[in-house]
């Protein structure tokens, strides 16, 4: 407890977004479509006549993807889809008692709003991590949407929509931030009343503050997913690790943001000093070199020395990272004792970009130590578990006198009369 209160942590308030963000739900919920175009046009620059990608615009968009990134698209929906298939829950039942059942039923939600953001982070393989496990667990309306892009005629970003045609969803709306997250939940009208976006049960997807303040707004009358803060990785590494390759995963999560959290923990100060010494030379080779220093040097990242993997791994589970790495001799039988992180990524050869993009993992991960007490996107967020519960006579007889008694010990006499009811004619003193 007392380390949770030391490790290095961004400072997001997304509490303190909701002042900003709670007057554009209730415009939306209010004003329905006009709402989002005005506040298209005021956030994003840009004023569209609808809110609805046209199917035609996602088709060509596909047809104009990079085949490259197509095919990799292509193999990354094929790996979630492995994993997602495997994740289903069959039905349980348990037989309580002879001619008394319980059984859990799995069942998905009626429709979901994927959020897929733009500007800076403009993430197609998000759209898969979101899309796919929804599809696998049997979401029969799926809607996306995605900020106008000014420099795309105020549609949403190709790629964003190469990839919603890739995936089968046709419903894709150009609106982002708050108004987007506010549209899913309200649903929305035109202005002359008829019904344009129908309300979601459940909204996903990450986004900047005020996409996780809507998110946090509008809980309630929709199901989320977790809120996403910036991108973290922590890497638990002795000194078996590879300097190199531990500076070029941390360097990989700082290239998302500014505000993104990169912790090395090690019992090596060998190794400690050997990721230094090579970090700065990865910094300025890379594209983002400017946001990826301000990430690095930030005081959300860090280094951790440890006297030993057993002290690291009381510093990874208090710091509960979204993704965690770990580098050490016996990988597996140390990643097998860690009880907080959204991922876990084992061994030499599992850097988080691949989890990002093609491990079958999912990529939507809770942060900001979130993962202490939740997990990342899966087919579980989009289903509900239905207990059907089926007694006979015989077992409902035999149970009576409990349910009689305990409904007496509540002062909720009615609850026994339920059951006793039943047996009537036999008299209720059971
Ligand atoms: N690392 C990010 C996901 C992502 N990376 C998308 C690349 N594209 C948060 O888990
Ligand atoms: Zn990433």
């Amino acid at each position: 407890m007392a380390l949770r209160a030391v490790v290095p942590r961004a400072d997001v308030d997304v509490a303190a977004a909701l002042a900003a963000v709670a007057p554009i739900c209730e415009d939306v919920r209010a004003r329905g479509v006009p709402a989002l175009l005005e506040l298209t046009e005021r956030f994003d620059g840009v004023r569209a006549d609808d809110v609805r990608v046209p199917v035609q615009a996602l088709t060509d968009a596909l047809a104009a993807l990079d085949p490259d990134v197509r095919a990799g698209l292509e193999e990354s929906v094929r790996r979630a889809r492995l994993v997602a298939t495997d994740q289903l829950r069959a039905t349980t039942t348990t037989e309580v008692v002879p001619g008394g059942r319980v059984s859990e039923r799995w069942v998905p939600v009626g429709r979901v709003g994927l959020y897929v953001p733009g500007g800076r982070a403009v993430y197609p393989s998000s759209v898969v991590m979101n899309v796919v496990p929804a599809q696998v667990a049997g979401v029969g309306s799926i809607a996306v949407s995605t900020p106008a892009q000014r420099e795309f005629g105020g549609s949403g970003h190709p790629t964003i929509l190469a990839a919603c045609a890739l995936l089968g969803v046709e419903e894709v709306y150009a609106v982002g931030g708050a108004q987007a997250v506010a549209m899913f939940a309200y649903g929305a009208r035109d202005a002359d009343g008829t019904v344009v976006v129908e309300p979601v049960d459940v909204v996903t997807g990450p986004g900047n503050i005020y996409v996780a303040s809507a998110k946090r707004y509008v809980q309630g009358t929709v199901g989320i997913d977790s809120e996403a803060g910036p991108t973290e990785i922590a890497v638990l590494a002795d000194a078996s690790a590879d300097p190199d390759h531990v500076a070029a995963d941390l360097v990989s999560q700082a290239e998302h943001d500014p505000m993104a959290a990169a912790v090395l923990v090690t019992d090596s100060p060998r190794l400690a000093d050997a990721v230094d010494a090579v970090l700065g030379g990865r910094v300025a080779a890379t594209k983002h070199a400017g946001r990826i220093e301000q990430a690095l040097r930030g005081p959300q990242s860090a280094t951790v020395l440890v006297d030993d993997v057993e002290a690291g791994l009381a510093v990874v589970d208090a710091y509960a990272a979204e993704h965690l790495e770990v580098q050490t001799a016996d990988a597996p039988a140390v990643a097998a004792r860690v009880r907080n992180a959204g991922a876990v990524f084992v061994g030499p050869h599992t850097p988080v970009s691949l989890g990002d993009y093609c491990a079958g993992s999912n990529h939507v991960l809770p942060t900001g130590g979130t993962a202490s007490f939740s997990g990342g996107l899966s087919v579980q967020t989009f289903l509900r578990g239905i207990h059907v519960v089926e007694y006979d006579e015989r077992a409902l007889r035999e149970v009576a006198p409990h349910v009689v008694a305990l409904a007496r010990s509540e002062d909720l006499p009615a609850h026994g009369e339920a059951v006793t009811a039943r047996f009537a004619c036999e008299g209720t003193a059971l």
